[in-house]
């Protein structure tokens, strides 16, 4: 293994997640933090609906982070050494919104197939305990709700900004309204697949983040060196619209991301 012990793995194959593992320093999750405000200022639009999707595409430091040693090695621990950069999204909430995520599998979804794909949960600000709540502010895009999940027996995953969790396609997971005074920011990689994974409803854009990629099923695109740039933009955009289409697949109508 090279980065969890075998506790840490025993847990993911018992629970399907892994938490907290320790990913970022202090610094670095600031600095991300940093960037989102920059890019919400400087672009207001910029990361909001579809936009909170594959940010990791037109910002250098967002770039870095898909990339990072430490978090590629938890994830190679899970799913091998040949490993693509599949997605990201922000999961961004502020004291003020409703925001929540019901429970759901993101497996239902996201069209991974086979399972050998795990998604990152970094903590940019500290994440703690929340109430689960049922209100219009779901984020997740279609209302893939599983029902009448026993609340008793989940489990809070708490992390500290710099930690991260990893969890499985098949695990069902949410969370509640941000009841606290303080932003709650997650950064996920949604997710790191191995390069044996093809997209089975759509078309999905990859970054090789570790190994090689013998199968070639998805378009590899560049990584970005400046923050913004329309190249940049332009390969995020079509990235997102594939995205939507995905998300979508079957609806007649779209929600709101
Ligand atoms: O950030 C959240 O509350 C939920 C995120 C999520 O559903 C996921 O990472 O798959």
């Amino acid at each position: 293994m090279k980065s969890l012990s075998s506790t840490q793995i025993k847990q993911y194959q018992d629970k399907g997640f892994v938490a907290p593992i320790e990913a970022l320093t202090q610094d670095e999750a600031n600095e991300v933090k940093n960037e989102i405000e920059f890019i919400e200022k400087k672009w207001p639009k910029e990361l909001k609906g579809l936009g909170r999707n594959n940010v990791h595409y037109i910002s250098p430091i967002f770039d870095k982070v898909v990339h990072n040693s430490k978090i590629l090695d938890a994830v190679e621990d899970v799913i091998g050494t040949n490993i693509l950069v599949g997605g990201t999204t922000l999961f961004i909430k502020d004291p003020d919104q409703k925001s929540f995520v019901s429970f759901h599998q993101d497996a239902k979804y996201i069209g991974f197939e086979p399972h050998n794909w795990v998604t990152a949960w970094l903590a940019i600000t500290d994440s703690n305990e929340e109430k689960f709540n049922n209100d219009q502010g779901n984020l997740l895009t279609r209302g893939q709700t599983i029902e009448n999940v026993p609340i008793e027996k989940t489990e809070p995953v708490i992390l500290k900004a710099g930690q991260m969790s990893l969890h499985h396609p098949r695990i069902a997971h949410g969370s509640g309204i941000n009841k606290g005074n303080k932003r709650r920011i997650g950064f996920v990689i949604q997710s790191y697949i191995g390069t044996n994974v093809e997209q089975v409803i759509g078309k999905v854009y990859v970054q090789q983040a570790r190994g090689e990629d013998l199968f070639n099923y998805h378009e590899h695109t560049k990584r970005p060196v400046n923050t913004m740039e329309k190249e940049n933009i332009d390969i995020r955009n079509k990235a997102n619209e594939a995205l939507s289409k995905i998300f979508y697949s079957g609806l007649r109508q779209k929600g709101k991301f």
